[in-house]
């Protein structure tokens, strides 16, 4: 049967925010869960990733948990191995003690952000391109993706992990054009990965239908998504405010954008 009872972690976040009003008229009953305390939402479980117990607890009696909470940019190693490599297995590991056999994980472009980006007719980026992680936090989602293959290949688990480009109400960047993912798009994804069958452990590219996508959709589609949105409206102003982007400017070159080039946050 489709999952009803959801189980929402990151619930106060930005893309949080955004699916705790667009998921329900899907028919799921959300059960919310973030380190922060949500506005007007009593029943909500304020909980860190790395309080075992309350994963334990906010974990029992829903169909799928829905995983967007972690630290979403870069960070030192120390918060992101905290959050993200520490509290996704944590929370893997309530899913797995009470028996929940569908996660939709939220992976990232920055898993792959040194991969260079699709100029002029080059190919679009295939999935199985090789993991090329950008930042801490890239590798914190490369991880998270083998811990969810690990996770069906061992106990069952299925996931649906989406690496998401740009999620957000509007595109801001010239490179945001190629990656956005509207935020009705987003709930149509989320919908489609938990409720496709039999996914055993699938990895997707998660944007819009953009005119100058950089990467194949194919593999979110095979769930049954079908996107119907696109950054193309918004080009014209941004490409007029920030120019095209640059062949050689190592800031546009790569998938990642300018996380490949940041340096990295140490130590802190
Ligand atoms: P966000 O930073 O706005 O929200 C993340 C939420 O997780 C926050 O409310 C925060 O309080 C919570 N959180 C962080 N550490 C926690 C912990 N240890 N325990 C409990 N809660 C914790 O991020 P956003 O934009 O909403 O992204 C959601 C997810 O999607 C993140 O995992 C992010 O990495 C991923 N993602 C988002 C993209 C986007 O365009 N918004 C793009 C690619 C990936
Ligand atoms: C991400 O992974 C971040 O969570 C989000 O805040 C954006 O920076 C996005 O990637 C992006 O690449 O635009």
């Amino acid at each position: 049967p489709a999952p009803r009872t959801v189980l929402l972690t990151g619930a106060a976040g930005g893309m949080g925010t955004l699916m705790r009003e667009l998921l329900p008229p899907y028919g799921y009953q959300l059960r919310l869960l973030d380190q922060l305390p949500i506005d007007g939402e009593p029943d909500a479980i304020t909980a860190d990733l790395s309080d075992r117990d309350a994963l334990r607890e906010a974990v029992r009696g829903v169909d799928a948990i829905i995983h967007l909470a972690g630290i979403s940019l870069e960070a030192s190693f120390e918060k992101i191995l905290r959050a993200n490599i520490e509290g996704t297995y944590n929370l893997y590991e309530a899913a797995r003690e009470a028996g929940v056999h569908r996660v939709v994980f939220a992976s990232s472009n920055h898993a792959v952000g040194f991969t260079p980006r699709p100029v002029g007719d080059d190919p679009l980026i295939p999935l199985d391109t090789p993991r090329r992680p950008d930042t801490f936090y890239g590798l914190s989602k490369s991880f998270g993706e083998d811990l969810a293959s690990f996770y069906w290949d061992k106990y069952g688990i299925e996931t649906v992990a989406i690496r998401i480009g740009s999620c957000f109400p509007e595109p801001t960047t010239v490179r945001m054009l190629s990656i956005w993912m509207s935020p009705a798009d987003g709930a149509r994804l989320l919908h489609a990965a938990l409720t496709a069958e039999n996914v055993g452990y699938t990895a997707v590219y998660g944007s819009s239908a953009n005119t100058r996508l950089w990467w194949d959709l194919s593999s979110a589609r095979a769930l049954g998504y079908e996107p119907q949105d696109d950054s193309e409206p918004y080009a014209a102003k941004l490409i007029a405010e920030q120019g095209e982007l640059e062949p050689g400017n190592p800031d546009h070159e790569n998938l990642g954008g300018a996380f490949c080039t940041n340096p990295p946050i140490w130590p802190r």
